[in-house]
């Protein structure tokens, strides 16, 4: 099955202190993003890259980093996924993860009027669902699933099209929640697949399960990959190292089941810090992992359901 896929660059830092990750959408160019999937027989257009919307407001506390920057870039966002989802699969190309506040909510905006329930697969070592008054950092890359999910605090942003109830949420890769996001998700029915799961369940088994509930709702799947799933020893090139993440393997089953599923509607891909990449690796592991999503393997052979039966 061929796509139209949509590559919008992002080169966005706004969402933490440290810098770099604006080089992002130059360092998947390079890496040959566009060449692995057109390879693959997808159409693909690169649409360049976004900039934010001018933008003055004053953030909520003091703390909060970059407050106006982030709204300006969330409207440019939330236009860029309802302008080009329509012709095809978005691919968001990060920047840091701040970015997934107009993605996603530019994407369930989209599912709404497609009469889709859109369902999200965070990928992340992070649960990035504080609102900006729980997080002790201000970085607001730690925000967006809280934002989508219709948390308070976020007055200035634009209002949401439709808020991603929990049921519809899956997270898998995580090893560092902090106590307010653990007791916001606790109270919901979000699928959550923390690193001691992966350890004993493996992919398989979870992922297949969180995919049926998308399937058998009749759902589009959004999927958000964090750099910082992967463990920092294959993935260096990300600010927020936390030891104990994905193997490369790891990240090509869940990349295979999902494109196996064919539930796919689009894709962050984000926290890409190519300032800190060893010649340019992370940047093309981070390609490795989007080809085999767009449906390389290594070998054709009938196709596994993500039941685990063959097709
Ligand atoms: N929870 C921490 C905070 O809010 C760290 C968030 C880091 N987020 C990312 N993206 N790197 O997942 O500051
Ligand atoms: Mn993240
Ligand atoms: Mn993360
Ligand atoms: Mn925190």
């Amino acid at each position: 099955m061929t796509h139209d896929i949509h590559l919008i660059g992002i080169p966005m830092d706004s969402g933490k202190r440290r810098r770099g990750c604006l080089m992002g959408p130059d360092a998947y160019r390079t890496a040959g993003l566009a060449e692995a999937l057109s390879g693959l027989g997808h159409a693909v257009t690169d649409h360049g890259n976004l900039a934010p919307d001018p933008v003055e407001a004053a953030p909520p506390a003091p703390h909060v980093h970059a407050w106006a920057e982030t709204i300006g870039w969330t409207r440019a966002i939330r236009r860029a996924a309802e302008g080009t989802a329509p012709a095809g699969i978005p691919v968001f190309m990060g920047g840091d993860h701040a970015l997934s506040l107009g993605s996603v909510t530019g994407m369930a905006a989209v599912a709404d009027a497609e009469g889709a329930p859109l369902f999200v697969l965070w990928i992340d070592a992070h649960t990035d669902f504080h609102t900006p008054l729980t997080s002790d950092s201000g970085n607001l890359h730690g925000t967006p699933m809280g934002y989508a999910a219709g948390r308070e605090g976020f007055d200035g942003f634009p209002d949401l099209a439709a808020p991603i109830p929990l049921e519809r949420v899956g997270m898998i890769g995580l090893r560092s929640v902090d106590p307010p996001e653990r007791e916001a998700l606790e109270a919901g029915q979000a699928w959550l697949a923390d690193m001691r799961a992966i350890d004993e369940d493996g992919i398989r088994a979870p992922l297949a399960a969180f995919l049926d509930r998308v399937a058998e709702a009749g759902g589009r799947l959004h999927v958000s990959l964090d750099v910082d799933f992967l463990d920092p020893s294959v993935a260096p090139a990300v600010g927020t190292t936390v030891p104990g993440g994905g193997t490369v393997r790891e990240g090509h089953l869940i990349m295979e089941m999902i494109s196996d599923s064919g539930l796919l509607r689009s894709l962050d891909l984000v926290e890409l810090n190519p300032f800190l990449d060893e010649r340019g690796r992370t940047a093309s592991l981070m390609v490795d992992l989007a080809a085999s999503l767009f449906g390389r393997r290594v070998f054709d052979r009938p196709t596994r359901s993500y039941t685990g039966r063959t097709q």
